[in-house]
């Protein structure tokens, strides 16, 4: 066989380069040469300062590739959705735990700490040494994905057909906890657990937990296991976020975070009455039995009387509340609760009178216009109407395609608490709003959160995992989770708004 030439002068550190698609010995020699880079470290340096733009010889193909491979692709617009990127990887993830040299498999990064947009996918992989090559030709074979970006012995990384990156990180049994650890980040929580075990005397890697004195591998097959080694409280990965740092360096003083199967309904939800797909009949139906532990559920259709088509009409509102009682007589109780979701006009005005807003059992007060100007003031007003008894969707932001509109949070939260007025955690995917920082800002202020779905079809209630997320990250208690609160919880709630209202006037 014919040598190739040039092969020879690439260092050692750089052959994995060759793994790269497109990538030919040629052009890795020629980016060392004009770069004078010796290592992938070096290499990393120069493709963030963009230098490779000045390499003519390499196309904007190669350039990607490269990015692509030394993780540093991830701009805004190239992050996915949570709810994406959580069935994408919980795909692989079933396909790759058929394959018999996959021993263990776990999601790890921004997924795994549920973060509301996902850069890649980062996955643990147990597999044996010998069994590594085998893994590598059926990951590459498995319908997912379109092409492999990067392998070596530790690491595989695919691009799917989605143009989502999974990243692949093989591991051995010994290794386990250390490196979904390492792996679940963020970064700046990694870099704070270096810390902490360098004060301890210990010295953390992506392989395992070390004591420095004897040098010593401490065994680290659990993740929790390096929390107690560490004497430190299990840190569940929705806290692993810089914002969650300071409340976690002392112990025992971590929340208790809220669970799915405490929440007892869903408070906001569409019908066929204005913009939803199902009729209340088959929605109560299907939550009945999908969801056993729901206690409730409210129908909050659209209503106005500014605006047309797709809403719930006002002389409507009584042939709605009589459908609702059938189907509540068909049950056998009141499990569906007369809910609404009101416009707040431009002048802070609602699109209902007080006169029917009365009627409800639930009022959401949500902006759906004027989405650019300063909103505090809209916001505030809504607070301040006794019958209203949550912001929806508080931001306004949609992720992907608009901004949050400008609010002043302190003014609005400390209105909110004055006023007895909910927030809602929206968990539609594109809405996830308020966010996990928001969130965390509220509860300071002792505001009292409402995580729901605003479905508008049946598929749409498994959305509620997401909004669980954003409490968890946020750092809420179930006790700041009003629909953790059965139903009379929430009936004191809307008689205590009313007498903070009177008290206030
Ligand atoms: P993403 O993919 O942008 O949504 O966010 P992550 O958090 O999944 O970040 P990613 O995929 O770049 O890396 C996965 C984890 O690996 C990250 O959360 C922490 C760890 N990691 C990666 N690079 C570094 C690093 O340079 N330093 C430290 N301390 N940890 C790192
Ligand atoms: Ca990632
Ligand atoms: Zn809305």
């Amino acid at each position: 066989m014919k040598p190739r030439s040039n092969t020879k002068i690439i260092p050692s550190t750089l052959v994995e380069l060759m793994d790269i698609r497109g990538i030919t010995a040629n052009k890795v020699n020629l980016i060392c040469k004009k770069l004078g880079i010796k290592n992938l470290h070096e290499l990393t340096a120069a493709v963030a300062k963009e230098q490779l733009d000045g390499i003519r010889e390499l196309t904007a193909e190669n350039k990607k590739n490269i990015r692509r491979s030394l993780k540093l692709h991830k701009d805004t617009e190239s992050r996915i959705q949570l709810w994406d990127a959580m069935l994408q990887g919980e795909e692989v993830l079933q396909t790759i735990r058929q394959f018999p040299e996959v021993k263990r498999a776990s999601l790890a990064g921004s997924i795994r700490r549920g973060k509301d947009t996902i850069g890649d996918i980062d996955i643990i992989v147990q597999v044996n040494g010998p069994d590594r090559k085998k893994l590598l030709y059926k990951v590459a074979r498995m319908g997912l994905t379109e092409r492999i970006i990067a392998a070596g012995k530790n690491r595989i990384c695919i691009v799917l057909h989605n143009q989502l990156l999974v990243y692949f990180y093989l591991t051995d049994e010994k290794h386990y906890g250390a490196a979904l650890l390492y792996y679940t980040g963020s970064k700046s929580y990694n870099v704070f657990m270096e810390n902490m075990a360098t004060n301890k005397g210990y010295r953390l890697t992506p392989d395992g937990l070390y004591d420095v004195k004897n040098n010593q591998y401490i065994a680290t097959d659990k993740e929790e296991e390096i929390f107690q080694y560490m004497l430190l409280d299990y840190v569940t990965p929705e806290l692993r976020e810089e914002q969650a740092i300071p409340n976690i360096t002392v112990q025992h003083k971590l929340p208790s975070l809220p669970t799915f199967d405490q929440l007892k309904g869903d408070m906001q939800i569409h019908s066929d009455w204005s913009d939803g797909e199902e009729s209340i009949a088959h929605i109560a139906r299907y939550m009945f039995d999908v969801f056993p532990h729901y206690q409730y559920i409210v129908i909050t259709d659209h209503a106005s009387n500014e605006r047309v088509g797709h809403v719930l009409k006002t002389s409507d509102i009584s042939l709605q509340a009589a459908e609702i009682k059938s189907v509540n007589d068909q049950l056998g109780y009141d499990y569906v609760k007369k809910g609404v979701e009101v416009d707040i006009l431009e002048n802070g005005q609602l699109s209902l009178p007080d006169e029917i807003l009365k009627q409800f059992d639930w009022v959401i007060a949500s902006i759906h216009s004027h989405f650019t100007k300063d909103n505090t003031s809209r916001l505030m007003k809504a607070c301040e109407n006794p019958y209203v008894h949550c912001i929806g969707h508080p931001s306004g932001r949609l992720i992907g395609s608009r901004n949050p509109y400008p609010v002043n949070w302190d003014q609005l939260f400390d209105k909110a608490a004055a006023t007895g007025t909910a927030m809602e955690i929206n968990a539609r995917p594109n809405r996830l709003d308020l966010n996990d920082t928001l969130v965390r800002k509220a509860v300071a202020k002792g505001v009292k959160l409402v995580i729901d779905t605003d479905a508008h079809g049946l598929t749409q209630f498994d959305f509620m995992q997401l909004g669980i997320r954003v409490a968890r990250r946020g750092g809420c208690s179930k006790t700041d989770i009003l629909n953790t609160r059965n139903w009379e919880g929430i009936e004191k709630f809307k008689t205590d708004k009313v007498a903070a209202i009177n008290k206030v006037a």
